[in-house]
């Protein structure tokens, strides 16, 4: 994968949501700017969750913006997603290098250095790091600090982006910390025009990334 790939990472979340809701976010999201998706479904049957990615897929395809499976290698297989996003209590990052080979993209969370040192070193990679502000977002995670998120950044040499309550208005916190880009769910998927939400966050974080 290409470190711009992760520049505006949109972690989807189909509450609240109808289906058709749903992929008209994802796809005006895209238009927006929005560089790759990942699909975080936690209440969905296995059936349901092929269902949904494959209609994601044919999607992001459109586009050729890469998808990326949260947690599950079965669905990411069964639809040949473009990769699964891995944390802490998910499948180990070599084990899952084993399974989909070097062709598919393995992101992992990671809250510390010594995390972050060893999904490098089983093959991961991208990095997520946080939460950096608390989440509204249905997650059990801890607050990671900037400068935790600068030492991870210098530790491994593949590229991480910084997750966790974060909007256009907050991101300059993240001002000097080498990411590659940021994730969300919130400020895209919760916002009214998801595609106007996603161009004004694209153009923040192009602006804090190229400073
Ligand atoms: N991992 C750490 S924070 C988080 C995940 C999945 C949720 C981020 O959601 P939001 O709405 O952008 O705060
Ligand atoms: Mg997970």
């Amino acid at each position: 994968m290409k470190r711009e790939d992760l520049r505006l990472y949109l972690v989807t979340d189909s509450t609240g949501l109808v289906e058709q809701e749903f992929l008209a976010k994802i796809e005006a999201a895209i238009k927006g700017g929005v560089t790759i998706i990942q699909i975080r479904e936690k209440d969905k049957s296995t059936r349901e969750y092929i269902e949904l990615a494959a209609k994601v897929h044919e999607i992001t395809r459109k586009y050729n913006v890469p998808l990326i499976i949260d947690d599950r290698i079965d669905v990411a297989m069964a639809i040949d997603a473009e990769g699964v996003h891995l944390g802490q209590s998910d499948m180990p990052v070599d084990i899952a290098r084993s399974i989909l080979g070097t062709g598919k993209i393995i992101g992992a969370t990671t809250k510390t250095v010594e995390q972050a040192l060893e999904a490098y070193e089983k093959g991961a990679d991208y990095l997520g790091v946080g939460a950096i502000y608390p989440t509204t977002t249905k997650v059990k995670t801890v607050l990671t600090s900037v400068d935790t998120l600068k030492d991870i950044c210098k530790a491994v040499t593949i590229p991480a982006n910084a997750i966790g309550g974060l909007n256009k208005d907050n991101i300059e916190i993240l001002r000097g910390a080498p990411i590659a880009g940021i994730c969300v769910v919130s400020a895209i998927m919760k916002a009214e025009d998801s595609g106007e939400a996603a161009l004004e966050l694209r153009k923040a974080v192009d602006e804090l990334v190229q400073s």
